[in-house]
């Protein structure tokens, strides 16, 4: 096992990161920006050195600087959390120079995944059911309009070094194609560099079902069931499940199959994900994610695998925990992210300063924050404030739960969107599993209507509880001011 490990990340991943190498006994080494100087993180880790500038490119993204701190503290890895750098391939190259070991899959898989069309001609030829569509790049119009007619429309134009739902053009008619294809190639171009385009059929309402994966150094490769995140906003997921609602053992069996024979086809090391779009009964292999992503605590919940503690036994060369048989799934789990967005205001970015922080507890409720009560929300980085997560033996009672520890959550200073998962919670549709990718934007306005309701009724729960964020010298003379009007009203009204 290692004896010390630098965490190339912040906020609450990093402390997830850190919390399984204190069990492991291994030390842990946090990196900081300026912004981050008075961050849970920072504090959490046995060592912490600070690389900079509070703009990711000047910290959290500088390969050269986060090596030198690696080697000179004497850590043997370096684990880059999700975001950052832990899609880029050459923080792997990097690592491979200087004999420091990556809590991750190899460059080389980093880069093939990240490349829609290579990873979209692996999985065809790796017999994984794939989109019908070509695995090409469009060179030009009239092949795309023969491509097309062949699949039929409505198809989808997509960027294959895209990602995010950046380079994606739906297309219904002929007429757009042209367009669509242009329009595209030149978003591609000035994004990603590069502007190849392929086509796709284009599934209309599609549940986004992906699989985690894990593999060790020694040829074992298994799936850890599945999660459905069909429930996002501009490409941002903002409450996943596992299981899926419609997830079935037989289904599980064969989904989780072509996750299997999808990373073994590449000889896929580490934690990954394989992400599905289901349709109509069908699934098809959409992209595969070579990093530890934000949703990995719904799969722990369920099957009781420290997944990033596999992660990094695996990648100091031991065997994975566990066979495929000694896999299964008990109860649900449901994951809430809690941004600080104002969820009224098309989830506009709300940072600031928490006046006030409470979070919940009891029986099957977990929280990965990094924050804590004063702290401010720096503005360089995204807006995840913590990720509330629940267990229920049934879906019904895991929703119940989350509606139950929402309740509980109190976050004063910042506007969270706590208020859109009070109303997702309380969704008819979403309680009976009716999801897919456009489940948010369907139901827009009910969702605002159903906010509204749970803004106005947090008022007075909130008024009530904010006392208990005062200091006491302050409670204590509020109360006797308190006491002493209402000894004066009732003396008035004796009179
Ligand atoms: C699709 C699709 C429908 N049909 N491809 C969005 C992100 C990008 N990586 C792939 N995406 C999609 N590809 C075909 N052929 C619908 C989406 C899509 C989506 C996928 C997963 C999760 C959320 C989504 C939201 C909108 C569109």
């Amino acid at each position: 096992m290692f004896n010390k490990v630098l965490i190339a990340n912040r906020g609450e991943i990093a402390i997830r990161v850190m919390r399984a190498c204190r069990e492991l006994g291994v030390k842990s080494v946090a990196v900081y920006s300026d912004a981050d100087k008075n961050s849970l993180f920072a504090k959490y880790a046995d060592e912490a050195y600070s690389i900079g500038e509070s703009v990711p490119a000047k910290s959290y993204l500088n390969i050269e600087k986060i090596m030198d701190i690696a080697e000179k503290c004497g850590a043997d890895a370096i684990h880059p959390g999700y975001g950052f750098l832990a899609e880029n391939s050459n923080l792997g190259k990097e690592c491979e120079k200087h004999g420091m070991k990556l809590v991750g899959p190899s460059g080389s898989v980093i880069e093939a995944m990240g490349d829609k069309i290579t990873s979209k001609k692996l999985m065809r030829k790796a017999g994984v059911p794939v989109i019908p569509g070509t695995d090409k790049g469009i060179s030009t119009i009239e092949e795309a309009v023969e491509i097309a007619k062949s699949i039929g429309y409505p198809v989808i134009v997509k960027a294959s070094a895209g990602g995010g739902g950046i380079g994606m053009r739906t297309v219904y008619e002929e007429d757009e194609l042209i367009r669509a294809i242009e329009s595209t190639q030149s978003v591609a171009a000035s994004a990603f560099g590069d502007s190849t385009v392929f086509i796709e059929k284009y599934l209309e309402e599609p549940r986004h079902i992906e699989f985690q994966i894990m593999a060790d150094e020694h040829g074992n490769t298994i799936h850890i069931a599945d999660r459905e995140c069909s429930i996002q906003r501009r490409h941002q997921k903002l409450i996943e499940e596992s299981p899926s609602p419609i997830m079935t053992e037989e289904l599980r069996e064969r989904m989780g199959a072509a996750a299997v024979k999808a990373a073994k086809s590449i000889d896929y090391t580490n934690a990954g994900t394989v992400e599905f779009l289901y349709s109509h009964g069908d699934f098809y292999f959409l992209e595969m994610n070579t990093r530890i992503q934000v949703e990995h605590p719904i799969t722990e919940i369920v099957t009781g695998i420290d997944l990033v503690k596999e992660q990094i036994k695996i990648a100091s060369g031991k065997e994975i925990c566990c066979a495929q048989e000694d896999i299964s799934v008990m109860g649900h789990a449901i994951e809430c992210r809690i941004n600080a967005e104002d969820p009224l205001a098309e989830f506009a970015p709300n940072p600031g300063k928490i006046t006030g922080y409470r979070s919940p507890g009891g029986i099957g409720v977990r929280v990965d924050s990094g924050v804590y009560m004063n702290y401010s929300i720096p503005t360089f980085y995204d807006s995840m404030i913590s990720k509330l997560i629940v267990w229920g033996r049934t879906r019904n009672e895991a929703i119940n739960r989350m509606e139950r520890a929402l309740s509980e959550y109190v976050i004063l200073g910042v506007k969270t969107t706590i208020p859109f998962h009070k109303a997702m919670m309380r969704s008819p549709d979403f309680r009976a599993g009716k999801l897919n990718t456009h489940f948010v934007d369907q139901h827009h306005k009910g969702i605002m209507e159903e906010m509204k309701r749970v803004v106005q009724e947090d008022k007075e729960r909130v008024d009530r509880l904010k006392s208990t964020f005062l200091p006491n010298k302050k409670v204590a003379a509020i109360t006797a001011a308190v006491g002493n009007y209402m000894s004066a009203a009732q003396s008035q009204q004796k009179k």
